[in-house]
């Protein structure tokens, strides 16, 4: 285990908690892909951790974890955790290993990567996401290893590039309002997001602005656990918010709710003429062609609403108080994603709500953070593996097709078929879309598959290594947020369980095995959480003794729009996007249907008329968790929400198994009638293991590898299904 350079403090932050002689208090930070990147501090008795709560001394955090973080303990010394290295003796996915040395796995998986690699490294593939947020367990060593190597490099594409590219085209980055400042706010718009259940630290400031008198205002498909809690709740269909907010935007034009100033000072193509090749550069021209009445028909909704809104919304800003939007990823899930966030992202600079700290609008805080990433991933190491080939790049969104594709095929960027993947903090067999192609490229015999991880999940049945990965109370880190601009760091709590081994130090002895003497492979994780900020003045000393340090002012400033300042190229809030322009794409954000939709495919409508989204169920994350039986109880079993019409439509009573499909597949589940589901719309919460629910199946037999307007991303939402019930 790697000490500290500067000993630690001895710190003591709890006053909800009383260090003794048999315990004693690690402070760290919570690993998840969720916004609130709490500070944790971890309870240790005799070497077990016992208890992991909130740090009352961060603000952000506030002293409350989660319901599911606050069982990470549970997780941590489950009697499941993988224990060993193990090699598979079954079938591909029979899950039947038995067990091995590191040593013997370490040098077996090196030779057969070094043999690759000598022929083609592009056939590698490192497989990951977010399992863990920390910028070292993440990618610090696996990123130096795979580009030293040569490896494909993958397109990050699974979560959060449709919205992240809108914004950069728009805002000109992850950036926005200060998630403390909507405390303040007078009207809160949580637009494509249920904050209680994925965003709970947002949720304490709406509560704090709702007393203050804000109204709050939720826009989603499913009457989730927010919008039980909100003023208004917009039940819009899946993947039409920009007709919602380009109506929007009409009745603040006829009315003259507009904030002329800001607009004309700070914005880029409100009033513009057309450009060199005749087409529109003008928002203010196509807001108006979409009345309330014509957004209506298209969201579903009734167009007193959409005014109802819009008068809000405008009124408020024209009485000079801040409307701050909440927007998440709910709407980005669909083909036209990218738009609907571009065009949601220009509300704020329409009403001049910039101006104030509490007005405006989050997404995503992470580029606020100046991470040293050539410091820590080194691309620079790519080219040497390479040998004078073009390296490459497979999207994860599409990993079905590209574990099945033939070489020189689209999905594999020209390259070679794939012959070798390491997946590590992912588990795309239950959390990809389209999981029948999924599962069956995972089953080739021909993939040299290596699987890091904490547990054997869906994933792992697949591995022809199993290897334990720490968890995070095991090992160090550190970490930036995509919704506060703090920066936290882990400390390892407990020594590692089993013979787990962190990320990195896996991956650092597979580079030595390979034979890689570059000195960046003799890094130790106290060096890597260190080169994270190097560069900038986040100080490191505050980091060991609190657990946490906020970002110097100048990177994480409150109101940072308040007078212009866009990072874009034209420095303004691009309406009007020439970048996208250039790309042949449209530069004004515009409706685009779903793929899926009777507008679009009347047939496949007629044949699957019920649109499913996918959202998150409250107790996992993703797909971390599901096996924790004490959240699992919580969730009882997979889900089905449908309106009570459309479950009696099909005969369908409440609690009764169903089998949901469409071309692709089917999933079996428990209907639930509920008034959580529009008329038109299922919800099947996500995202169990498939072999913990009926049949070994999930959602994602039925979601599609389609992709984004922008970003390459899924369209987990922009799925239509049938449900019926199950014989038996
Ligand atoms: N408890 C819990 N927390 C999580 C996660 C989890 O799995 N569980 N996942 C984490 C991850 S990876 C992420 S990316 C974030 C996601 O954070 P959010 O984007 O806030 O995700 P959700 O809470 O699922 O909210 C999305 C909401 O969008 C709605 N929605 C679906 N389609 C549409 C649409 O077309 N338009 C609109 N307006 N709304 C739509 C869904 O019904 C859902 O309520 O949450 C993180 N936090
Ligand atoms: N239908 C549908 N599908 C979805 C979504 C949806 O809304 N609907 N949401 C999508 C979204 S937003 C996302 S972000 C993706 C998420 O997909 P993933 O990033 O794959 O997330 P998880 O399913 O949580 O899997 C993470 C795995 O990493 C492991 N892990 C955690 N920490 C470590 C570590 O330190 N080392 C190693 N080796 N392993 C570790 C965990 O045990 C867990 O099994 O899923 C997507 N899939
Ligand atoms: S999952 Fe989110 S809310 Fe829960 S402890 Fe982690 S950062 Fe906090
Ligand atoms: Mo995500």
């Amino acid at each position: 285990m790697i000490a500290p350079k500067t000993p630690a403090k001895n710190v003591s932050p709890a006053s909800v908690l009383q260090q003794s002689a048999h315990n004693h208090l690690v402070l760290g930070a919570c690993p998840h892909d969720c916004p609130d990147t709490c500070a944790i501090v971890t309870t240790v008795r005799d070497g077990v951790a016992v208890a992991v709560h909130g740090n009352p001394q961060h603000p952000a955090t506030a002293g409350a974890l989660c319901t599911k973080v606050s069982r990470y303990a549970e997780r941590t010394h489950h009697p499941e955790r993988l224990l060993h290295p193990m090699k598979r003796i079954g079938p591909k996915g029979s899950g039947q290993f038995e067990r091995v040395t590191w040593d013997e796995a370490l040098a077996d998986i090196a030779q057969r990567l070094h043999a690759i690699a000598e022929r083609d490294p592009r056939a590698i593939l490192p497989y990951s996401y977010a399992g863990t947020m920390g910028l070292v367990q993440s990618e610090g060593m696996a990123a130096r290893f795979f580009h030293r190597l040569g490896a494909s490099v993958l397109d990050r594409t699974i979560c959060a590039s449709a919205g992240g590219d809108a914004l950069l085209y728009t805002l000109g980055g992850k950036i926005g309002t200060r998630v403390a400042d909507f405390a303040g706010a007078k009207v809160i718009v949580i637009w494509g997001s249920n904050s209680i259940a994925s965003n709970l630290h947002f949720w304490r400031h709406a509560q704090e602005a709702k007393r203050n008198g804000a109204t709050l205002v939720c826009i989603d498909p499913r009457r989730s656990e927010t919008a039980d809690k909100c003023h208004h709740h917009l039940a819009l269909k899946p993947g039409t918010d920009t007709a919602l907010a380009l109506a929007l935007m009409h009745e603040w034009t006829v009315q003259e709710w507009l904030d002329e100033d800001y607009i004309a000072r700070y914005t880029l193509g409100w009033n513009e003429m057309p450009d060199a090749q005749g087409r529109p550069r003008s928002l203010k021209n196509r807001c108006l062609q979409w009345t309330p009445e014509r957004a209506a028909a298209v969201c579903g909704l009734d167009a007193q609403a959409i005014r109802d809104l819009a008068r809000l919304m405008g009124e408020t800003a024209r009485r000079n108080e801040p409307v701050a939007i909440r927007l998440n990823y709910g709407m980005q899930r669909v083909y036209g994603g990218g738009n609907a966030v571009r065009a949601i992202a220009c509300l704020p600079a329409l009403l001049g709500s910039w101006r104030h700290a509490s007005g405006g609008l989050l997404m995503s805080s992470s580029g606020h953070f100046p991470i040293q990433r050539a410091a820590l991933y080194r691309p620079d190491l790519l080219p040497l593996g390479l040998a004078g080939r073009t390296p490459r790049t497979i999207n994860m969104s599409t990993i079905g097709d590209a574990l099945l594709a033939q070489a020189g095929d689209a999905v594999l960027d020209g390259g070679p078929p794939i012959e070798a993947v390491v997946v590590y903090n992912s588990n795309p067999v239950a959390v990809a879309p389209e999981s029948g192609r999924v599962v069956q490229g995972f089953a080739r015999d021909e993939v040299f598959t290596v699987v890091l991880e904490h547990f054997q999940t869906d994933t792992a049945d697949y591995a022809d290594y199993l290897l334990p990965a720490t968890t995070q109370l095991e090992h160090w880190d550190i970490h930036s947020s995509y919704g506060h601009t703090d920066v936290l760091l882990n400390r390892p709590a407990i020594a590692p369980v089993g013979e787990s081994r962190p990320n990195t130090a896996i991956f650092r002895e597979l580079a030595t095995r390979c034979g890689f003497d570059d000195p960046c492979f003799a890094d130790d994780d106290d060096t890597l959480c260190r080169s994270a900020f190097a560069a900038s003045d986040v100080d490191f000393d505050t980091l060991l003794t609190q657990g946490w340090v906020a970002l110097p002012e100048r990177y994480a400033a409150s109101a940072p729009f308040a007078v212009g300042a866009f990072p874009t190229p034209s420095g303004r809030c691009e309406l009007y996007s020439e970048r996208l322009a250039q790309q042949g794409l449209d530069g004004l954000p515009d409706y685009l249907p779903n793929l899926e939709s009777a507008e679009r495919n009347p047939a496949l409508a007629a044949r699957y008329p019920l649109a499913m989204i996918s959202p998150p169920a409250r107790n996992f994350l993703n797909s971390s968790f599901v096996n924790v039986k004490s959240l699992r109880d919580i969730e009882g079993e997979p889900l089905l929400e449908i309106h009570a019409s459309d479950a009696h439509a099909r005969g369908i009573a409440h609690g009764a198994m169903v089998r949901v499909f469409n071309d692709r597949g089917s999933y079996h589940c428990t209907a639930h009638i509920s008034p959580r589901a529009r008329t038109g719309v299922v919800n099947g919460l996500g995202v169990w293991w498939r072999k913990l629910g009926p049949q070994r199946t999930n959602v994602n037999e039925v979601t599609s590898q389609a992709l984004t307007d922008l970003g390459r991303a899924p369209t987990f939402y922009d799925c239509l299904v049938e449900v019926e019930l199950c014989d038996h």
